[in-house]
């Protein structure tokens, strides 16, 4: 990591910088008037609850829907948010103005204000309390940063928030906590669980295999049997579909291997269960 002379800037260098942004949209109940009937707050926040933003970006100004009386809105200090009561959804977006230090472009994020549940009565699923929250994670990527940028970004951790993550409380409350950790977990579980089922699949796969090759051979002793298929050697074909019948125990096992495909990802009790009838009433 060399800071070149003439720029200052750190070559072949990137420095990443994870934004969380959205919106958090509460409904304001039955009593609230037709055109306030939720409260919003748009909001960009670090994911890392303990550092400050600030030290990268000088302001960000938030473009809401021209119905806003003032639909451009400049936060110049942290928190960097906006809130509002409106009667509707819309996306905003928001700009992100970095310290003059950088010497980079601004960015533009776009932001959600999803639908929130206003029906009355609300249908039962919907709990008007719950806030409706759309946030997004994001990595903003600075290539070849300059060297103050470069270090202001790295202090970002280093200084106790001198402000709240929010002036509103009821939203800090909803702002989630990344967790690397977790996050590996549960990837690793999903993983575990895609091998299962991958499995599972190519077992059913091969055993429909194995019991088409099987009806393949009686097919082929039933045509080279021409007795047994006019009916004299019913006891014959009783025994090649007896034959088949046994293996269609298997069959049904690959079955249910078709139908899980367009079905639920596995049902296994049941499969079980519908094998088992197959197999007594063959
Ligand atoms: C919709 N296309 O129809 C959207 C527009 C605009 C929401 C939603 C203004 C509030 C106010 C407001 O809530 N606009 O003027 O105070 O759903």
């Amino acid at each position: 990591m060399t800071p070149t002379d003439e720029t200052n800037r750190l070559e072949n260098t990137t420095t990443c910088l994870p934004l969380a942004y959205g919106s958090i949209a509460f409904n304001l109940g039955p009593q609230a008037d037709e055109y306030h009937t939720h409260k919003w707050t748009l909001y960009l926040r670090s994911p890392d609850k303990s550092f400050d933003l600030s030290v990268a970006i000088s302001k960000v100004v938030f473009q809401l829907h021209p119905s806003f009386a003032q639909a451009t809105r400049e936060v110049t200090e942290p928190p960097f948010e906006v809130t509002e009561s409106g009667w509707g959804e819309f996306e905003a977006s928001l700009r992100i103005i970095w310290r003059e230090v950088a010497e980079e472009r601004s960015t533009v994020l776009s932001v959600e204000l999803p639908t929130v549940p206003t029906a009355d009565p609300l249908p039962h699923n919907i709990n008007a309390t719950e806030p409706v929250v759309s946030e997004k994670y994001d990595e903003v990527v600075f290539t070849n940063p300059k060297m103050e940028f470069h270090k202001l970004l790295q202090s970002g951790n280093n200084r106790p928030l001198s402000y709240p993550l929010s002036k509103q409380p009821a939203v800090i409350e909803y702002f989630r906590t990344y967790d690397d950790g977790a996050d590996v977990q549960n990837m690793l579980a999903a993983k575990k669980f895609l091998e299962g089922e991958l499995r599972n699949v190519k077992d059913r796969l091969l055993k429909a295999d194995h019991e088409l090759d099987e009806l393949k051979t009686s097919l082929t002793l039933l045509k080279g049997n021409p007795a047994a298929a006019a009916g004299g050697g019913g006891g014959d074909l009783g025994k090649s579909v007896v034959g088949g019948g046994a293996t269609s125990g298997k069959v049904s096992g690959g079955d249910s291997g078709a139908k899980l495909k367009n079905k639920s990802k596995s049902k296994p009790a049941l499969m079980e269960q519908n094998t088992a009838k197959r197999a007594k009433t063959s």
